[in-house]
């Protein structure tokens, strides 16, 4: 099958579909998924946009909304984890995974699903090592502190990750694993991102738990986004005697802009026909941490060797096999998507209704199945974070990040031939950019590799180093 991977989707799905359409029409072949590797911007209506960390000039309706309502239909079956630029709201109604649209599925903060017999695992959110070990205290109305700490990713994901003992085909995560920089060609990285070179000589760019996932579950392909530049690398794994056991080939793409490498094809052999399942092992490791889930905004810590709980949750064969019986034998995701928030309509009167309440049928579904807790349903979590974070409140840093974020311009995607440089990862994949130079080039001038000389840009310089911060 053929897979397109997308880098940051920045509410850009009017573009990424007629790219892929434009895409399947010259090379005479069908695209059987794509994966969208955060930035997303689910946005249905105007109160999704307050849930999201973008200053407000660029806090724009984009084209998310559209799916949504129905009046689009995505033409492929799209796969997608959160980064930081989400309506945060949204995404909470689904922790464990979900429709958002018709055919696109939201991974939660953490899942693995299979497609085709294909496994595909996503990480949702940045690493930030302030809110690593905090649960997941927050839940809207947002204050501007944990509109931004939602998106932060948590030691629990990464537990129960790092618990799955079979293969993995595809791993995504927003920030990349730390330290993937050195496995692939640095310099030329460096030449395009000139800013990251203190993060890259203290190894201190990247997610330090992912770059430990990498190495524990040593999937075939990993993708990430956020550093908005295409980079391939490729990390060899060794057995206990040293030798190259397998590989996992790295890509980073850039987000969706005329002439970027926001785009490839990955050509991959399914194993069962192409349809979207839940994953028996994951299914096992949710249930069996459940008790580890943690709401509040305190520390918590994972069960390690040497503390008398346990540690391994490593799934059994007879665990595997009661989930499938608990699920009647069909892991089959079913199409059940349902608007919980109201749409945006052009030119309306666009009086939104939010749902506070984050009840979504999906996650009830799936908890109820499981017999898992649903992190939306506690009463009593929503009056003691609303207090908890109330107290807490910060004053706004929108003023600061500004014009570091820019949202895609309409334009007519135009394809340029396929490239098949040595940048390329694989032969198996083949990439893709739109190309069609834009007399819209100012939108270039925020982009964050073009930062020094004149005093506009030096301005930008010092909101640039604010908003690495969010960054590495
Ligand atoms: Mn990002």
């Amino acid at each position: 099958m053929k897979i397109a991977v997308e880098g940051c989707a920045h509410g850009e799905l009017d573009r990424i579909y007629e790219t892929l359409q434009v895409i399947e029409k010259r090379e005479n072949f069908k695209i059987d998924l794509l994966l969208i590797c955060g930035d997303f911007q689910a946005v249905r209506n105007q109160g999704d946009l307050r849930s999201m960390a973008v200053p407000p000039k660029f806090q724009k309706m984009n084209t998310f909304y559209k799916y949504y309502s129905g009046e689009k239909k995505a033409p492929v079956l799209t796969i997608i984890i959160g980064g930081n630029h989400e309506a945060s709201n949204y995404m909470q109604e689904l922790p464990y995974g979900g429709w958002v649209a018709p055919s696109i599925y939201y991974l939660g903060y953490a899942s693995v699903v299979q497609f085709g017999g294909i496994r595909i695992g996503g990480i949702s959110g940045i690493y930030k090592s302030h809110d690593f070990f905090k649960g997941h205290h927050e839940f809207p109305p947002y204050t501007e502190e944990t509109k931004r700490s939602v998106y932060h990713v948590r030691n629990l994901e990464f537990f129960r990750m790092k618990q799955i003992s079979r293969p993995i085909d595809i791993m995504m995560s927003h920030d990349w694993p730390r330290g993937i920089h050195s496995f692939g060609d640095t310099d030329a990285l460096l030449r395009k991102k000139k800013f990251l070179e203190k993060d890259i000589r203290t190894n201190s760019l990247g997610s330090p738990p992912a770059e430990d996932l990498l190495h524990t579950l040593c999937p075939a392909y990993w993708f990430s986004a956020h550093l908005h530049v295409k980079f391939s690398a490729i990390v060899p794994h060794k057995d206990e005697l040293g030798e190259l056991k397998s590989e996992t080939k790295f890509l980073s793409l850039d987000k969706c802009l005329p002439k970027r490498d926001f785009l490839q094809i990955l050509n991959i052999k399914h194993k069962k026909p192409l349809k979207l399942e839940l994953d028996a092992e994951w299914m096992a490791i949710l249930k069996s941490t459940n008790h580890l889930l943690h709401l509040k905004k305190s520390n918590c810590y994972m069960p390690t060797p040497g503390i008398d709980e346990r540690y391994d949750f490593k799934v059994s064969d007879e665990e595997m096999k009661s989930i499938q019986e608990d699920f009647g034998g069909d892991l089959s995701i079913p199409d059940n998507f349902v608007q919980t928030g109201s749409v945006y309509t052009v030119g309306g009167f666009n009086n939104y209704r939010s749902n506070e309440s984050l009840i979504n049928d999906q996650t009830t579904l799936l908890c109820d199945m499981l017999g898992i807790t649903n992190p939306n349903k506690s009463k009593d979590n929503f009056s003691n974070i609303h207090l908890e974070n109330n107290s807490e409140e910060v004053g706004s840093a929108d003023s600061v990040e500004e014009e570091l974020e820019v949202i895609c311009i309409p334009q007519k995607p135009v394809m340029s031939s396929a490239e098949n440089s040595q940048e390329s990862l694989d032969q198996d994949m083949l990439s893709f950019d739109s190309s069609n130079s834009s007399k819209h080039s100012l939108l270039d001038s925020s982009d964050m590799d073009s930062i020094n000389s004149n005093p506009r840009k030096k301005l930008k310089r010092r909101n640039i180093n604010l908003y690495l911060d969010d960054l590495s």
